[in-house]
């Protein structure tokens, strides 16, 4: 079905006494026969990307989009007397939890609209990333039934059905097709688990509570699930196009491996190569290290992720042969090698299996997701490694859909840049670069938009949480994934240091301002609830204060996810980025601000650098400890208590001097005790950077009285933002990595 067929369709649609879920499956599954055939390329190389997570958010809009209809829906829709925003009651597909599932799926859609063929696979969860709701402030998670308004932009699969064994139960494996659309149609394969019911739960919950052992056996059965019915299918294509001559197999496969949940993939490709075709394991480690690529999103060493031997044998005996066998004969390739160093590459080490190591030893490629990060991988994380293969190391900074986060989510000033710039920018984005040229000229219409974006912001946040936000504030904004590297902490700490000041009179001349929070909390992460706690505690204070409140307002919104930050980067002046340096691999929200004309106000770490370095760092806010001033500090001792006075001191002690309540939970305390006394304590040096957090951020607000001068800075973000497109990473990637 091409486009007219589709109109024509759309006009023959019976809008009336519809419901709006109804309208939602009708709608998007005429919008379905557009997409045809979607089956990876015979005859030609592919890539395939397997993630634990796609982030894919609400696609009807974006699928419309990318079809080219949209307006024509929207006008058709309001012909027929229906508003088109009807849909926005749809929830989001929320099969990922941050970051890494984002950037999955804006890297399908840019590799889609350059006719790259890369396809995504993963798991089609029953419940994606729970909903979040606040009970008196606290976090509590309800399901995500996200499927409950139908799934109308998927295909299953039945005749392409596989099973999955584990020692103890066999599980069936469904795909799900989801099209991709752009210049060429890709494929997101998703796998639904399904048999007993023991083996439903493996496709039940994204990131099960893993602090049990069966927790934790889950996890495994997860990922080996998927990976495994991946690579079964990619070993059966091959040998149905080319036979098994699997010498060949990497000419025409590569798989992007991101992070180290689907590491077991590796084991898998061995084992089937090994079993089933009876390739020698030499022969199929080596075809294994011409195929896989690694992207890794975390240096935090909690985060990479180790399986205990015990585990994994009690439900894939062969995978741990196999993966013991990759130990030994990385052993033998490293026996050269220092003994620390040996140690430090080791994938195998006291009944572990270090899943990043294995990635590392097998991949092809590795990559960090910016430039500090990928310095990092290579200086600390992956040191050893880095010295014995220097060529593999790849920095591939991340990058984010211009057309999801600009072309949908602010039409207003991607006219305002088609006006002054022409349209090209939508196409080639690096024609973005244009606009710079006229930053001073559009200042006013720039103001004019940020206005109604920010009006459109504050009126869904007052409907969705009764909030009231007056539209000359200024809006400073922190959404991201709960932890407390990002340091929420700290900013609720600086949001204190503000709104005492405004009370004693110490700060003057203060625009009305207020701070966005948007996080979900790791179910079983119990600091990064007390920190949610807190700052709704904050926010409640600080709210009804009414000797403040015309200056100063909070709001922590609730069930933050896509839809929500679509409307949050169009509407912001402020871009908090504040992790500890050298802690965020790159951020991505970031560039999504950026790209929508905030300015950043940001520590020397992950992508901040480079988008100060694009966009001017007079363009932008720079303040804490770098990377290399954190080490020093470290290195003599860092003693958080010297900047416990003052100010500071009257912020943090708010935690335990009975300004808030935790009802006798003990959650406060705890994270005061983790500043002050711990055996490590402040390890993120949020005391460290708090003065000079609070300080740029007075800046900041004295810079914005003069509203011209502001709007230029934040025009020079987006002008200079080109650069931050998923289609410029995906282009490094294709070229340097998939050779595609
Ligand atoms: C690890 C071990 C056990 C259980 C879970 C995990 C786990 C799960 C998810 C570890 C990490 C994640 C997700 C990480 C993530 O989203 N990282 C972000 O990736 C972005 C894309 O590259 C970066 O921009 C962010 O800086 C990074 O935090």
């Amino acid at each position: 079905m091409d486009k007219k067929e589709f109109s024509e369709e759309l006009n023959r649609l019976d809008v009336q006494n519809k419901d709006v879920i109804t309208l939602y499956n009708e709608i998007s599954s005429l919008a379905m026969k557009c997409a045809g055939e979607i089956t990876p390329t015979a005859g030609i190389r592919n890539a395939y990307y397997l993630s634990m997570e796609f982030l894919i958010g609400r696609g009807f809009f974006n699928n419309l989009m990318e079809l080219g209809v949209l307006d024509d829906v929207r006008k058709v829709l309001a012909e027929k007397g229906a508003d088109i925003n009807i849909f926005e009651e749809i929830e989001d597909a929320a099969l990922g939890n941050g970051g890494l599932g984002r950037l999955a799926v804006c890297f399908l859609d840019s590799a889609a609209g350059q006719a790259l063929p890369l396809h995504g696979y993963g798991i089609r969860y029953k419940y994606g990333l729970f909903k979040q709701a606040f009970e008196n402030g606290y976090q509590v998670e309800l399901p995500d039934d996200w499927q409950k308004f139908g799934d109308p932009w998927s295909i299953r699969r039945d005749n392409e059905k596989r099973t999955v064994k584990y020692a103890d139960m066999t599980v069936t494996a469904v795909p799900y097709d989801y099209p991709v659309f752009g210049k060429r149609i890709n494929r997101l394969r998703l796998f639904q688990a399904e048999g007993s019911e023991e083996a439903r739960k493996i496709s039940e919950y994204l990131y099960p509570a893993d602090d049990t052992e069966e927790g934790k056996i889950l996890r495994i059965r997860q990922e080996y699930f998927f990976s495994a019915a991946t690579v079964a299918e990619l070993i059966e294509n091959f040998v149905e196009q080319y036979g098994k001559k699997f010498d060949d197999f990497p000419e025409y496969n590569v798989i992007q491996l991101n992070d180290t949940h689907p590491v077991m993939a590796i084991a898998e490709f061995i084992r089937i190569l090994t079993t089933e075709y009876n390739v020698a394991f030499s022969d199929s480690l080596r075809i294994a290290r011409e195929t896989f690529a690694y992207t890794n999103h975390t240096v935090l060493p909690e985060a990479l992720e180790t399986w205990n031997e015990e585990y994994v044998r009690k439900i894939l005996p062969e995978i741990a042969d196999i993966m013991i066998k990759i130990s030994l004969d990385a052993a033998r390739e490293h026996a050269m090698c220092g003994k620390e160093q040996i140690s430090e590459m080791a994938i195998y080490k006291g009944d572990k299996f270090y899943m990043a190591n294995l990635a590392v030893y097998v991949a092809k490629k590795v990559n960090g997701v910016a430039k500090l990060h990928t310095d990092i991988l290579k200086s600390k994380t992956f040191k050893a490694a880095n010295s014995m293969y220097p060529d593999k190391f790849r920095n591939k900074t991340n990058g984010i859909t211009h057309r999801r986060w600009l072309e949908l989510c602010n039409t207003e000033l991607s006219e305002l840049i088609d006006r002054t710039a022409g349209a090209g920018w939508r196409s080639d984005i690096s024609k973005l670069g244009e606009l710079n040229k006229y930053t001073r000229e559009i200042a006013e219409e720039f103001i004019e938009i940020k206005k109604v974006k920010k009006r459109q912001l504050l009126r869904y946040i007052e409907q969705k949480e009764g909030i009231e936000i007056p539209e000359n504030f200024l809006v400073y904004s922190q959404i991201k994934r709960l932890h407390e590297y990002k340091r929420q902490l700290m900013t609720a700490f600086a949001i204190l240091e503000l709104y005492f000041g405004l009370k004693d009179g110490s700060i003057k001349d203060f625009q009305p301002s207020v701070f966005i929070f948007g996080a979900k909390s790791a179910p079983s992460y119990r600091r990064a609830k007390a920190i949610i706690k807190f700052i709704n505690e904050i926010a409640a204070k600080v709210n009804s204060d009414v000797e403040t409140n015309g200056l100063l307002k909070v709001v922590f919104v609730c069930n933050y996810n896509v839809s929500y930050a679509e409307k949050i980067v169009a509407g912001s002046d402020v871009s908090l980025q504040v992790s500890t340096a050298g802690l965020e691999a790159s951020g991505t929200g970031n560039m999504k601000f950026m790209m929508n004309g905030a300015v950043t106000c940001g520590t020397m770490d992950g992508a901040n650098i480079e988008i100060v370095e694009l966009a001017g760092i007079e363009n932008n806010y720079i303040f804490g400890a770098t990377v290399e001033e954190i080490a020093k500090i470290k290195q003599k001792g860092y003693k958080p208590g010297v900047y416990l006075t003052g100010k500071n001191k009257k912020a943090v002690e708010t935690l335990i001097d009975g300004t808030f309540s935790d009802d006798g939970r003990n959650i406060f305390k705890e994270l005061y005790d983790c500043l002050t006394t711990y055996n490590e304590p402040d390890c993120y040096f949020v005391l460290l950077d708090l003065k000079s957090y609070v300080q740029t951020l007075l800046k900041i607000n004295g810079d914005y009285k003069d509203k011209k001068t502001f709007a230029i800075k934040q025009l020079n973000n987006v002008a200079n933002s080109a650069y931050f497109s998923s289609d410029r990473t995906i282009k490094e990637y294709a070229e340097d990595i998939w050779d595609l």
